[in-house]
């Protein structure tokens, strides 16, 4: 609990009857305690898709959705103790095989998905069937029922980003099980879709919680997107041409805690340092790179996914275009008033 060479020796006399009664002198470890700039939790570290799939299929063929209630692969970051990919975010891989059901159930954690791999299938949120294609964004914000379905005939795998650690901290872990595989279907499928996300919102419907009312971000749209915004601009020094998948009602972010982007960085993109305060998940979703991420030097290609601490340095190199999805802790620290990045970094 103390540092080996104390500040003040003089004082140590009473450290032994100040530990006693569970207190501590703060002048001792002050440093830890606020600190002139965070100290990165965790490390930078790549979990390559091939790798990752082969081990999921394997796990598909020895437990089924049902038996396993999620066919998750949680990606944990070697220097945390916690399953987590960050001090901050989880992030897994999850597998429904063709006619698999992933049973209903809701928890306080919110939840993204981020599809890598489909042939049919869908994640139901809140009584509305969201379609799951590769490269499609899929919220499922807290409290919310959820359940998933392959109705295609191949493997539908997917990345899995929550706000679990942050829940748990809190020590606020609610769940229950629906206590039948799917929920009620109330809507059209994709309606939030078509109701929330083309710049018109219904006249008669209110939308209080604070998270998007828009539960899935296609690929298609996002993608032409952020190919409309990149034409004939110039790319930003730091993260190319890069989009924030935002909340109709304010500008804000797709859940009160996760935040997530889609950026394209053009072939031979180097861009320059950046850092700030929110761990970051990426992965590849088209092309390939290099990240160099604190002192790590990470090669990436399609599906990849890598991870980004808290204040580490990020520069990031595409080999070929690039497409990169990633999300981060940033909404929760915004809200919280205490998000910071730092762009003047030297090379
Ligand atoms: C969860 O409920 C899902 O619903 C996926 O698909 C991953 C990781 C931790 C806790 C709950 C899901 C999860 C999870």
């Amino acid at each position: 609990m103390y540092p080996k060479t104390l500040k003040h020796p003089a004082m140590a006399p009473s450290y032994e009857k100040i530990a006693q009664m569970s207190a501590l002198p703060l002048w001792e470890i002050l440093g830890d305690v606020v600190g002139d700039e965070p100290v990165p939790m965790g490390t930078p570290h790549i979990w390559p898709y091939a790798a990752m799939r082969d081990v999921l299929l394997d796990a598909g063929q020895r437990i089924s959705a049902a038996e396993a209630e999620r066919r998750v692969l949680a990606l944990k970051n070697p220097a945390l103790e916690r399953p987590g990919i960050s001090q901050t975010l989880f992030a897994g891989l999850q597998l429904v095989l063709p006619g698999e059901v992933a049973p209903s159930h809701r928890h306080s954690a919110g939840a993204l998905r981020f599809v890598l791999e489909s042939t049919g299938g869908y994640s139901a949120v809140e009584g509305e069937r969201c379609v799951m294609r590769r490269g499609d964004l899929i919220t499922t914000p807290s409290w919310t029922w959820h359940d998933h379905e392959n109705t295609g005939t191949g493997p539908l795998i997917w990345l899995d980003g929550l706000d679990v650690p942050m829940v748990n901290f809190f020590g606020a872990r609610f769940g229950e099980e629906l206590g039948q595989e799917q929920q009620p279907i109330l809507r059209p499928d994709d309606a939030s879709v078509s109701r929330w996300a083309s710049g018109m919102r219904p006249h008669d419907q209110h939308h209080e919680q604070p998270w998007s009312p828009i539960l899935s971000y296609p690929y298609e749209r996002s993608r032409a997107a952020l190919f409309a915004a990149a034409a004939g601009a110039t790319p930003n020094p730091q993260h190319g041409f890069k989009m924030t998948y935002s909340n109709p009602m304010d500008g804000g972010h797709i859940l009160p805690t996760i935040a997530a982007f889609l950026q394209h960085l053009p072939a031979g993109f180097e861009s320059a340092a950046w850092r700030s305060s929110e761990a970051t998940v990426f992965v590849a979703v088209e092309g390939e790179g290099t990240a160099q991420i604190g002192d790590s030097q990470i090669s990436f290609g399609e599906s990849d996914i890598f991870v980004a601490p808290n204040w580490s340095v990020i520069r990031l190199q595409a080999r070929r275009d690039l497409v990169l999805f990633s999300f981060s802790d940033r909404a929760a620290q915004q809200r919280l008033g205490f998000w910071r990045e730092d762009t003047a970094l030297s090379d």
